[in-house]
């Protein structure tokens, strides 16, 4: 066996050992998952994001496809300005400019993102626009805000007045490293199952605070920050988008569903992979989310503090998700 192979697989069988010491340490996450009720709408998407989710699961009762819900289930967090994250009110890039990235896929596997977008809210419906009227997938930046004035989305600053402020407190330091605490992470990637049985997801951000200009994370690639595959299931994306992008982690969370693991193991392998990629404890969080065809819904990310809110009668529920440390 080659050496680099031989520390390879001992980093992969400490990281494993890791996972299975913190399953242990953290037992009370591991019987949570629940799962779809008979043939009911569901929904589930990162972070504590209830009134998200309640709009998307309250417009598939009332009969809207998954597509429709989950879009504009996100666009309740693109309107927030509470929300540093996410559309307006989102924390800017070093140069003070806010930037968004989105994407969506349906369940005929079309899909359609937009990257570093500025001034456009509902950058999740410019998405659907790039995959429904247009022959392309990704458009960016000032070719993308055209496109949205093209199809008459209003022209919005995004950089609230308590946006501005965090960010010249930043600057005084300009430190940038990717944190791993709640308040830095609140991308919402929602994934919708319909009452037809119909899957469909989105994935809305605006990136790490303080991030280079012009730099996109995994959020709006296609199989790193969502997969959506109506055969088998969905999976989403929170966290530091580069680790994630390296291993493609939603698409790697549906192969693995499509070969008969379960949306719980698929989360945790996808968040081994990573982990196999790290000489030490990461200091960035990863989360992901996962739901299969048959309702049934998985969560796992590196660090605790990750949760996750899920739709069920009525109701919005947030839950903490397993984690490795
Ligand atoms: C990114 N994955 O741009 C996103 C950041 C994120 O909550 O999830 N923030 O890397």
């Amino acid at each position: 066996m080659k050496r680099r192979n031989f520390f390879g697989q001992m980093g992969m069988a400490i990281s494993g050992f890791l996972v299975v010491n913190s399953l242990q340490a953290h037992p009370q996450n591991r019987n949570i998952a629940p799962k779809r009720l008979n043939d009911n709408p569901f929904s589930i998407g990162t972070w504590n994001c209830p009134d998200a989710i309640l709009t998307s699961g309250q417009l598939m009762e009332k009969g809207f496809p998954a597509l429709e819900a989950v879009v504009k289930g996100v666009a309740v967090e693109e309107a927030n300005e509470e929300n540093t994250t996410v559309g307006i009110g989102a924390s800017p890039d070093r140069s003070g400019c806010v930037t968004l990235d989105a994407c969506v896929m349906n369940s005929k596997g079309d899909c359609g993102a937009v990257m570093a977008v500025e001034n456009i809210v509902h950058v999740s419906r410019l998405a659907q626009h790039v995959m429904e009227d247009t022959p392309h997938v990704y458009l960016v930046g000032r070719g993308a805000e055209e496109f949205a004035y093209s199809k008459g989305f209003p022209k919005t600053p995004l950089l609230s007045p308590a946006a501005e402020k965090r960010w010249k407190v930043w600057l005084k330091k300009s430190e940038f490293r990717p944190e791993i605490n709640i308040e830095n992470h609140d991308t919402i990637g929602m994934l919708c199952l319909d009452a037809q049985g119909n899957l469909s997801g989105s994935c809305t951000t605006s990136g790490l605070a303080y991030k280079m200009k012009g730099r996109v994370g995994d959020s709006p690639i296609i199989g790193s920050g969502l997969f959506v595959d109506n055969q088998v299931g969905a999976a989403t994306a929170t966290g530091l988008g580069e680790a994630v992008i390296k291993t493609v982690g939603s698409f790697l969370i549906v192969e693995l569903m499509r070969n008969g693991s379960s949306p719980q193991n698929a989360c945790e392998e996808a968040i081994q992979r990573i982990l196999s990629t790290q000489e030490k404890k990461p200091d960035f969080q990863v989360g992901f989310i996962a739901i299969n065809i048959a309702g049934e819904i998985g969560a796992y990310s590196i660090h605790q503090g990750f949760s996750y809110t899920y739709y069920q009668e009525g109701k919005a529920i947030n839950v903490p998700s397993a984690s490795v440390y």
